[in-house]
C-alpha cells in the first residue's frame, strides 16, 4: 500500500512532497505511527477545510436554539446557518420557561465598505438594540469575522456594554476565520467562552438518580434525538447536550450533572477537560454510531455508576433494541459483505463509522480527517509530545481552578482501578490509527487532487464525504454519501439508526445508475498544467 502513497505523493514537487508526506501514512508500516496534523494547509492547494469562524458561529454555536447568533461581518459570512449543515431543532417548553427557537433567523450586522473603513462597532450596537427590542432572547452570541479583527472592532467590549445595557447575557466570540489553521481553533473558542460565561451559572438540579451532559452531539439529521431517547429509556437523565438541539438554559445547568459523554472529542474535549478540573465530573469517550458501539457505550455508563439496577435496565434496553434490528443486520450484511469504503469527514466521523461499517462487513480502506490533531489519529497520549507552534499558540488555551462550591469528587481511587481493570477508560480516547486494518491509508488533510488519485486507484465501492467532493466521485460512478448531512437522510445514531445507515448504503449501490456514467472528462480533453508552479 505505501506504493499507492508514492505512486500519489511523487507528483509533487519537492517541497509540497516534504510537507505532505508527513500527513499521510500506510498503517502498520511507520514504526511508531505518526501523522502530521493541525498545520497550515499548504497555499493554492484545493484544501476541503472550513474557517474559524465555521468551527465557532456554525459547529458549536450554531445549534443553541435559544440564543441570538449575531455575525458581526460582511453578509456573506452570516449564510453559515443552519441550512448549511443539519442541526435540526424546535422550540420547546419545559418546566413553564417560554419557547424560543432563533436556529431558521440570520443575524447579521452586514457591514458595508463604509464600515469597514469607519468601524463597525456602531452598527454592532444597533443591531443588538435591535435584537433585543424585536426578540428580547435570553442570550446573544456575537460572532466575529475576519475584517471585524483586522480592523480591531472590540466586540467584547461590545458584549460586556450589551450586557449592562439591557441585562442579558451577551458574549463576543473572538473568532475571526484566519485564525488558527481550520475551523478547529474555532471550536476551542467556543469552548472557552462556554465555560467562562454559561457553564455553572444555572441552578436546576437533575431529578433521576443518575444524571448526564452529551457532549459533542449535535443533531445532526436528529441523531442527538435518538441519543437522548436511548438514554432515558435506561432512566438517565440528560441535563444538557453540547450542543444539538440544545439550549443556554440547559447548558447553563450542566455542573450539576454526574457524568459527561463525549461523542465528537476533537470539537468539544476541551470543555471536557476543564468541567473534570473544574467540577470534578469524569467524562468517558462514547460512540452512539453502529448497534455494537452503542452497546459498548450504554454499558460503560452502567459500569461507572456501578449501580446493578441500571445495569440491569441497560441490558434489558439493549436485548430490546436488538430484537428490533438483528434481522435486518443480518440481512444487509449478506448483501454488504466485502465492500470497501473510503471516508474523508472533519474530525472524528471517520473513525466512528469506520465500526458500523465493519458490522456490515464493509472494510475501510482510507480514512481522513479535515482538520484532526495529532490525538485524534494517535490517541491522547500523544498530547505531551504535541510541540505548540505559532499557529496553535495564536488561540487562548484557559485553566481552570476547582470551583469552591461545585467541584465534587466522584469516585475513590479503588472505583477508578476498578473500572480500569474492566476496561472502562476516563477522560481517555485512543485514536483512528488502532482501529485500522494494517495496510489502509490515513490521509490528514486531504486535498482534491489526493482525494482524486486515491480514489482512482484504490478504487472503494463508496465514498464517505462531503459536498464538497461527492460529485466529482460520482461523475466517476462511484457512489458517494455524505457524511457531514447524510444527504437529508438520518438519523444514523442509535441501532435504528444503524439499519437506515446500512438500508441507505445498499440502495445506493444497488442502483444501476453508475455504470450508465462516464466523467464529462472521460469524453472531452481536459486542460493540462503542472503542480506546484515551482518551476
Ligand atoms: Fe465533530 Fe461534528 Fe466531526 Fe466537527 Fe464538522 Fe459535523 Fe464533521 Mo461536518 S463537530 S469534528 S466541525 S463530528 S460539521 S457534526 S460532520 S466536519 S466529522
Amino acid at each position: 500500500m505505501s506504493a499507492v502513497k508514492d505512486e500519489i505523493l511523487e507528483k509533487y514537487n519537492a517541497r509540497v512532497y516534504k510537507n505532505r508526506k508527513e500527513h499521510v501514512i500506510t498503517v502498520g508500516e511507520g514504526n511508531p505511527d505518526v501523522v502530521k496534523a493541525n498545520t497550515r494547509a499548504i497555499p493554492g492547494i484545493i484544501t476541503q477545510r472550513g474557517c474559524c469562524f465555521a468551527g465557532c458561529k456554525g459547529v458549536v454555536l450554531g445549534p443553541i436554539k435559544d440564543a441570538v447568533v449575531l455575525v458581526h461581518g460582511p453578509i456573506g459570512c452570516a449564510f453559515y446557518t443552519w441550512g448549511t449543515r443539519r442541526h435540526k431543532a424546535y422550540a420547546d417548553v419545559r418546566d413553564g420557561e417560554r419557547a424560543d427557537c432563533y436556529l431558521e433567523y440570520c443575524f447579521s450586522t452586514d457591514m458595508q465598505e463604509s464600515d469597514i473603513v469607519f468601524g463597525g462597532e456602531k452598527k454592532l450596537r444597533q443591531a443588538i438594540t435591535e435584537v433585543v427590542q424585536i426578540f428580547n432572547p435570553t442570550a446573544i452570541f456575537i460572532c466575529s469575522t475576519c475584517p471585524v479583527g483586522l480592523i480591531g472592532d472590540d466586540v467584547q467590549a461590545i458584549a460586556r456594554w450589551g450586557e449592562e445595557e439591557f441585562k442579558i447575557k451577551c458574549i463576543g466570540f473572538s473568532c475571526e476565520g484566519y485564525k488558527g489553521v481550520s475551523q478547529s481553533a474555532g471550536h476551542h473558542i467556543a469552548n472557552n467562552q462556554l465555560i467562562r460565561h454559561i457553564i455553572g451559572t444555572g441552578d436546576r438540579e437533575p431529578k433521576e438518580k443518575y444524571s448526564i451532559n452529551l457532549l459533542g452531539e449535535y443533531n445532526i439529521g436528529g441523531d442527538g434525538w435518538e441519543v437522548e431517547k436511548l438514554l432515558k429509556r435506561c432512566g438517565i437523565e440528560v441535563v444538557s447536550v453540547f450542543t444539538g438541539a440544545s439550549s443556554y438554559r440547559d447548558i447553563k445547568n450542566a455542573h450539576l450533572a454526574d457524568l459527561n459523554l463525549v461523542q465528537c472529542h476533537r470539537s468539544i474535549n476541551y470543555v471536557a477537560d476543564m468541567m473534570k478540573d473544574k467540577y470534578g465530573i469524569d467524562w468517558i469517550k462514547v460512540n452512539f454510531i453502529g448497534t455494537n458501539s452503542c452497546k459498548e457505550s450504554l454499558r460503560a455508563i452502567g459500569e461507572y455508576f456501578g449501580d446493578e439496577e441500571l445495569k440491569a435496565i441497560i441490558e434489558a434496553v439493549i436485548i430490546d433494541e436488538m430484537s428490533n434490528v438483528a434481522e435486518e443486520i443480518l440481512y444487509l450484511r449478506c448483501k454488504l459483505k466485502g465492500k470497501t469504503a473510503a471516508l474523508y469527514v472533519g474530525g472524528s466521523r471517520s473513525h466512528h463509522y469506520q465500526n458500523l461499517l465493519s458490522e456490515f462487513g464493509i472494510s475501510t480502506v482510507l480514512a481522513g480527517y479535515e482538520f484532526a490533531h495529532r490525538d485524534d489519529y494517535e490517541g491522547r497520549k500523544v498530547i505531551p509530545d504535541i510541540k505548540p507552534d505559532a499557529d496553535s499558540k495564536n488561540i487562548e488555551s484557559i485553566t481552570v481552578e476547582p470551583d469552591p462550591k461545585f467541584y465534587k469528587v466522584r469516585l475513590t481511587e479503588e472505583q477508578r482501578s476498578a473500572l480500569f481493570e474492566k476496561g472502562i477508560m476516563l477522560n481517555e480516547y485512543h485514536g483512528m490509527i488502532k482501529d485500522m486494518e494494517e495496510g489502509s491509508v490515513i490521509c490528514d488533510d486531504l486535498n482534491h487532487f489526493e482525494t482524486e488519485e486515491f480514489l482512482r486507484i484504490l478504487k472503494p465501492d463508496i465514498f464517505f464525504s462531503g459536498i464538497k467532493d461527492k460529485f466529482v466521485a460520482q461523475k466517476n460512478g462511484m457512489l458517494s454519501r455524505q457524511l457531514h448531512s447524510y444527504d437529508y437522510s438520518g438519523p444514523y445514531a442509535g441501532f435504528d439508526g444503524a439499519i437506515r445507515f446500512g438500508k441507505d448504503v445498499l440502495l445506493g449501490l444497488s442502483t444501476p445508475a453508475w455504470s450508465y456514467i462516464r466523467a464529462p472528462w472521460k469524453n472531452t480533453p481536459c486542460l493540462e498544467g503542472t503542480l506546484g508552479g515551482e518551476e
